[in-house]
């Protein structure tokens, strides 16, 4: 295993670890004196968990993580904003799947939380994935200082909500009525996916104290792995197979969606995403060789197989 890989690994066993904590059966596990809950309904917790344990490639936290890395934050330090922010990815994956959004069956190479248990049950455990990722961003373990707790609710609703990822959920359901091109499958994109992926990157400079020319490349490399990650995601849609990703692939062609691919060609594709890589790099022109993982990260982005 490469080193990078085995990185990958550790982080992702110290998020499934903390979510494993923040997703127990019992109520007090906060750092609040104050304990507010009332009770965790077991059927729901259950649905949490099967939405948000053993799977995945806890990318998103490894951003996290990795960008905060670059300013001396640990791990262990980091490991509650990038747990937030898996909680969020991990709600946006249930509801994607529901019948009234994309309607599948399987994620992750388990049944979706709607056929594990049921629609209510499903949009319920979302809903508490998400709520659950702002409640872990107001506690101390996030953050020592109250002000850079609040940037990062703000950071994290931003990207989530209207303007981000749900926005850009919106803009894609309409694609499906209409025949895109290719500005406006690049802005959906950026928001449906690219969202979460630049978010992560902006948490590492926000509890490292970034200087703002920092954040600003941070911000850079973040938009250009997302326009890979997506780009890799529709090539793969096309070119691999359900038991490879875990999830059904040729939906796009089955959907009639807009992709780039669909509009340039997978050749013309597998160029543009070499354009994004370049981008990502050079917004990690300012820093050394302590950025070289992140730099690995958008390689893996663009290689990936899954
Ligand atoms: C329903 C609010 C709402 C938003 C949905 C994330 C999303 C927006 C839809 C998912 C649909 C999809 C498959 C998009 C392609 C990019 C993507 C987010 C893939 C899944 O991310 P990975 O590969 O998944 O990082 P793992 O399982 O590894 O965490």
């Amino acid at each position: 295993m490469t080193d990078f890989k085995k990185l990958l690994n550790s982080h992702a066993n110290l998020v499934e670890s903390t979510l494993e904590g923040l997703l127990s059966h019992e109520i007090g596990n906060s750092d609040d004196e104050l304990e507010i809950e009332v009770a965790r309904p077991g059927r729901l917790v259950h649905a949490m968990r099967h939405s948000s344990l053993d799977g995945g490639k806890r990318l998103r936290p490894f951003l996290v993580m990795e960008s905060a890395a670059l300013f001396g934050v640990s791990p262990e330090e980091s490991v509650f904003a990038a747990s937030a922010l898996e909680c969020i990815h991990c709600y946006s994956l249930v509801h994607d799947d529901l019948p009234a959004m994309d309607n599948d069956d399987l994620r992750r190479g388990k049944p979706t939380t709607h056929k594990a248990f049921d629609e209510a049950t499903a949009i319920l455990a979302g809903d508490a994935l998400l709520t659950l990722a702002f409640d872990v961003l107001s506690r101390k373990q996030t953050h020592p200082d109250a002000s850079v707790r609040s940037e990062l609710v703000q950071l994290y609703a931003r990207n989530a909500g209207l303007g981000g990822m749900v926005g850009g959920q919106m803009l894609d359901l309409e694609a499906e009525s209409k025949t895109p091109d290719a500005m406006e499958i690049t802005i959906l994109q950026s928001m449906k996916t690219g969202a979460l992926l630049r978010c992560a990157c902006v948490t590492g400079a926000v509890l490292g104290g970034a200087e703002q020319a920092q954040r600003m490349g941070l911000l850079q490399f973040g938009n250009q792995i997302g326009n890979a990650f997506q780009l890799a995601d529709d090539i793969l849609d096309v070119t691999s197979d359900a038991e490879t990703m875990g999830k059904r692939t040729g939906k796009d062609a089955d959907k009639g969606k807009g992709t780039l691919v669909g509009l340039y060609g997978l050749e013309k594709c597998r160029q543009l995403l070499d354009v994004y890589l370049e981008g990502a790099m050079e917004g990690l022109e300012d820093f050394g060789p302590e950025a070289d993982i992140l730099r690995e990260t958008a390689q893996f982005i663009v290689d990936r197989k899954n």
